[in-house]
């Protein structure tokens, strides 16, 4: 465990004042509030949003509309929009400590991770840059003389962006830069809790040529201006990441105006581990796929389903790996494990172990809160004994939680992965072939990791299955998900019938 902290020299260094962007113009919010970040890893107040309200997110809403009706972006051809999203991307590199400092303060994570994470989302607007180009429709001169048919993609619109606290940069890098490749415009609402990235992206989008309305950045909580911005008829589309309870809301509210959504939600990641498996490599990933980002990551390798043969030595190996885990200052290089996002959040967590234990599991490594002397901290926690009926076991908890299930048989393995709501990702660890792909066809998951856990690119789509969400981000369809098909029917000559 490292040692807090830094909470002086961030409190020496002050507050850090943002405006909003609506229209090309940075202020406040017209009501004059504002909200304050406190970090979570050090207990001093570090940034001050505007706190938007109904008024401002229908100004951004009409600056979105006008920028798509009248404006220049839609307009423009793939190549220049795709120029604007490579600029970008470079001063996105060139910003990236800057970037990452502020997620790290104000999210609590590593800023290593941070670090890491602005290296992928520079990638991710290079590789949305490149599809831009490779937005294309189709034709048909197969249909009977004098019939030709044209079918196009057409950017859908405006498109309202609402994101998480969770991994804020990396998030909106998730869904922006495709919808731009389109030629949408939007509204983007980070998470009340970690605006900072996202606004200073805002700077970067007008620097590298993003026209005015294009992009409007609000800030505000959810049911201020997230509800305004999921049911607005002048809103076409809304890509949200968040949790499944408000996605549902998100998808109520869109249905009033029959809006598309794509819908990034929870999960309770299953990692299903056999006998034969390389044992090292899956600790390894066991322990990184539990505890990466304090466990708050929809991704996160939560429930692990072990063979009842290797489960002892399973859980005796990642308790041992578990305890030289670097929990501590976010700020710190060698830390692994930061702050958990809100005290609230904190004793969320803490509930779950309770309830668990008063359910008949063991904990088996950690199963508290650390005192740090300021900020909010978990230690990393392994609970044995689970089974699939417990709420720790169906549910997302959000933190360094790892439940431990086991099984005797494939099916049995399965079946409790599929057991529950989610569906977002899965592990599975055999040296056997035919294991590995017979779990991998049969786990109902948007991604599937054979050997390794949480590896992610560009390239690669993601998404969930069932209650963890609707749609896919990423791959080479991300920028297609920002469009309507418009199919043209023409007819050469008369009229035959
Ligand atoms: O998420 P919310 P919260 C899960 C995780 C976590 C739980 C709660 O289990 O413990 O959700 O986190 C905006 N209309 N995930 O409460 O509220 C909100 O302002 C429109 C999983 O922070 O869903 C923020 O910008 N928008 C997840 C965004 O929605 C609304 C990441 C997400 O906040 C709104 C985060 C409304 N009525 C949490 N209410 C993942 N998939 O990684 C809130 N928002």
């Amino acid at each position: 465990m490292t040692v807090l902290v830094k909470p002086k020299a961030l409190a020496d260094a002050g507050v850090r004042e943002f405006k909003m962007l609506i229209d090309g113009k940075w202020g406040d919010a017209a009501e004059g509030r504002t909200l304050e970040r406190v970090a979570p890893g050090h207990g001093v107040a570090v940034s001050r949003y505007p706190a938007a309200t109904k008024v401002d997110a229908e100004r951004a809403i009409a600056a979105a509309r006008k920028a798509f009706d009248k404006g220049p972006w839609p307009r423009m051809t793939a190549s220049e929009r795709s120029l604007v999203l490579l600029k970008a991307a470079d001063m996105i590199a060139a910003r990236a400590d800057e970037l990452a400092f502020l997620d790290c303060i104000e999210s609590g994570k590593p800023i290593s991770q941070a670090k890491a994470e602005l290296g992928g989302a520079a990638d991710i607007w290079r590789y949305a840059a490149a599809l831009a180009r490779d937005l294309h429709g189709e034709s048909y001169n197969t249909l009977g003389d004098g019939t030709l048919g044209v079918v196009l993609r057409e950017a859908i619109g405006v498109v309202s962006v609402i994101t998480p606290w969770n991994f804020p940069f990396l998030i909106v890098s998730q869904k922006l830069p495709f919808a731009l490749a389109a030629g949408c415009t939007t509204v983007v609402k980070p998470s009340e809790l970690t605006s900072g990235s996202t606004l200073v992206l805002g700077e970067i989008l007008e620097a590298a040529g993003v026209p005015a309305g294009v992009v409007n950045i609000i800030t505000g909580t959810g049911p201020d201006v997230g509800a305004v911005m999921t049911g607005h008829p002048d809103v076409d589309m809304i890509s949200f990441t968040g949790s499944t309870g408000v996605g549902k809301l998100t998808m109520t509210n869109a249905a009033q105006t029959l809006k598309k959504v794509s819908l990034e939600l929870g999960g309770k990641n299953p990692q299903i581990v056999f006998p034969d498996a390389n044992l090292d490599d899956f600790i390894d990933a066991a322990v990184f796929g539990a505890y990466f980002n304090a466990g708050e990551c929809c991704n996160a390798g939560s429930r692990l389903i072990v063979h009842k043969d290797i489960a002892q030595d399973v859980i005796a190996k990642i308790a041992a790996m578990s305890a030289k885990v670097k929990v501590g200052d976010p700020l710190d290089p060698e830390t692994q494990v930061g702050a958990i996002i809100t005290p609230q959040h904190l004793e969320k967590i803490v509930g779950y172990i309770a309830s668990a234990s008063a359910d008949g599991a063991t904990v088996s490594h950690g199963g508290s809160a650390l005192d740090l002397g300021s900020g909010q901290f978990m230690s990393p926690t392994i609970l044995s004994a689970v089974t699939p009926d417990m709420a720790v076991a169906r549910e997302e908890v959000f933190g360094p939680v790892l439940s431990v299930l086991t099984f005797e048989t494939m099916d049995e393995a399965i079946r409790i992965a599929n057991s529950i709501d989610y569906g977002l990702s899965a592990g599975v660890w055999s040296r056997d072939f035919d294991t590995c792909l017979t779990v991998g066809r049969k786990v109902r998951a948007g991604t599937v990791w054979m050997n390794t856990f949480m590896d992610g690119a560009s390239e690669l789509p993601f998404g969930g299955y069932r209650q963890s969400g609707l749609g896919r981000e990423l791959g080479r369809h991300a920028v297609e998900d920002y469009t309507e098909t418009k199919t043209l029917n023409m007819h050469i000559g008369g009229r035959t019938g």
